[in-house]
């Protein structure tokens, strides 16, 4: 893994310096305001300063192969379900508590990049004895609130490693129960096993016996990062119309997150936005979208067949973006499903198409594997997780997304038209599947 921070006027500037040096799978770890010091700050403008990573050689598992395996339970781990965690600690102070100031940062280069670039991280230890923190559940929502002056703190001890790689390492019976701990967390939070063995089994490399807490927890929060992936949303690159075509199960929000996504494209953006609905099963549902449609004085047509779809798309085909609602429908029911597959295979190639499954963070982790089968077969997507707000375990966005190979593209978080949306956060999903808030 190569870790490097990056610094721009704006945050989207430091992330496009951070992409365009660590190329395709790059992924933002943190994002940090940094304000101007000294005499001549009032000139200067505040600095956004992002810490990206780049695995080299990601060997993702098949995840159809990893759910056929049997069951690893992590070899350093044995975990009875009714093992009770050791007592807090006495007062100790954790690790970057509101208080403590990072070290300094190192002033950028040319291509706006801070720090030193690290390769396969090993060790975290610096000169300077770890603090102590406390092996418990509010111990760990501290240490994940202050994740970003971890993260700085392990950049920059990355500083002495060279001097302190070869010394062997006392065992750390503290490193040990914190891996039981967050490997709990992640149980409770509804991650699958075999994931979070894999999440485990990969941080694990990059730890040594006496890692510090702090250091086991900057590797496991950074595999899950890099696992997740950075958030694919809609494209424009250009190139109009492009057509966007929702899909999934009855009920999960198709119809109101196109109508959040495409407010949001027109209102911010700017941009030209249309909707056709193939969704004739209810009579309500033309209706609905309708609504949306009049309140953004955007044009939209109803369709039954693949023809006439292409007919609506010419139609409108200097907008920017087309929205195609669908029925939602059982994944069991087979014709159904052709129907589906048949409408999106026939927009005509000219066309570029994004496809987005729908998806409730409340449907069961079985349900959605199968969900997420069938509707590969009716075409390549991405991933929405709707209803955030209706549960508090977000492990099956991680299970589905692994499952899946897909990509994560947006989260959506009550029934308020356009607000309860935003681009999948990786970076607070991962430290709410970690134990923080
Ligand atoms: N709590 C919550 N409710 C949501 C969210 N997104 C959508 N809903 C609600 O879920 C219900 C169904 O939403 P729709 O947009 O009609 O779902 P759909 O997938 O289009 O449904 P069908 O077209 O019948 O398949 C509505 O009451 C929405 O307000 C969300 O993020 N959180
Ligand atoms: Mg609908």
């Amino acid at each position: 893994m190569t870790i490097n921070k990056y610094q721009g006027s704006s945050k989207e500037e430091a992330i496009e310096k951070a992409k365009q040096e660590l190329g395709p799978g790059t992924v933002i770890l943190n994002v940090k305001e940094v304000k101007p010091k000294g005499m001549l700050r009032v000139f200067k403008g505040t600095l956004f300063e992002v810490t990206a990573a780049v695995e080299e050689q990601e060997r993702f598992e098949n995840p159809r192969t990893a759910l056929n395996t049997p069951l690893k339970m992590h070899e350093s781990i044995s975990l009875a379900a009714d093992e009770s965690l050791p007592l807090p600690r006495s007062n100790e102070k954790a690790a970057g508590e509101p208080g403590e100031q990072p070290s300094p940062g190192k002033q950028p280069d040319t291509a706006g990049r801070t720090g030193s670039g690290m390769q396969g991280a090993s060790s975290s230890r610096g000169n300077s004895p770890e603090p102590k923190g406390e092996l418990t559940s509010e111990g760990l929502e501290k240490r994940l609130e202050n994740l970003s002056y971890i993260l700085e703190k392990q950049l920059s001890a990355e500083e002495n490693r060279k001097d302190d790689a070869l010394e062997p390492k006392p065992a750390n019976p503290e490193g040990f129960q914190f891996i039981k701990m967050l490997y709990r967390t992640l149980l409770e939070n509804d991650v699958n096993e075999k994931y979070v063995n894999q999440v485990m089994d990969e941080a694990e490399k990059i730890m040594h016996n006496g890692s510090s807490v702090d250091y086991i927890l900057s590797s496991v929060y950074q595999k899950m990062v890099l696992k997740l992936g950075q958030p694919d949303t809609i494209a424009l690159n250009g190139k109009k119309p492009k057509i966007i075509f929702f899909i999934g199960p009855t009920g999960v929000g198709k119809t109101t997150t196109i109508a959040k996504i495409a407010s949001r494209y027109k209102v911010e953006f700017e941009k030209r936005v249309a909707f056709l609905t193939a969704d004739t099963y209810r009579i309500a549902a033309t209706e609905q979208l309708r609504i949306y449609a009049n309140i953004l004085d955007a044009p939209m047509s109803i369709i039954y067949t693949d023809e006439e779809m292409n007919a609506a798309i010419e139609r409108v085909s200097d907008y920017d973006l087309i929205f195609v609602d669908t029925a939602g429908f059982s994944h069991r029911n087979e014709a159904q499903c052709q129907d589906m597959r048949r409408l999106i295979e026939g927009l005509e190639g000219k066309y570029e198409r994004e496809v987005y499954l729908v998806l409730s963070a409340t449907t069961k982790y079985k349900d959605l594997l199968e969900i997420a089968d069938i509707y590969k077969e009716i075409a390549d997507y991405k991933l929405i997780f709707t209803k955030l707000d209706e549960t508090t375990t977000f492990g099956n966005m991680l299970n589905i997304k692994l499952y899946s190979g897909a990509p994560l593209s947006y989260m959506t978080t009550g029934q308020n038209v356009p607000d309860d949306i935003e681009e999948f956060d990786t970076q607070k999903i991962v430290k709410q599947l970690l134990g923080g808030r």
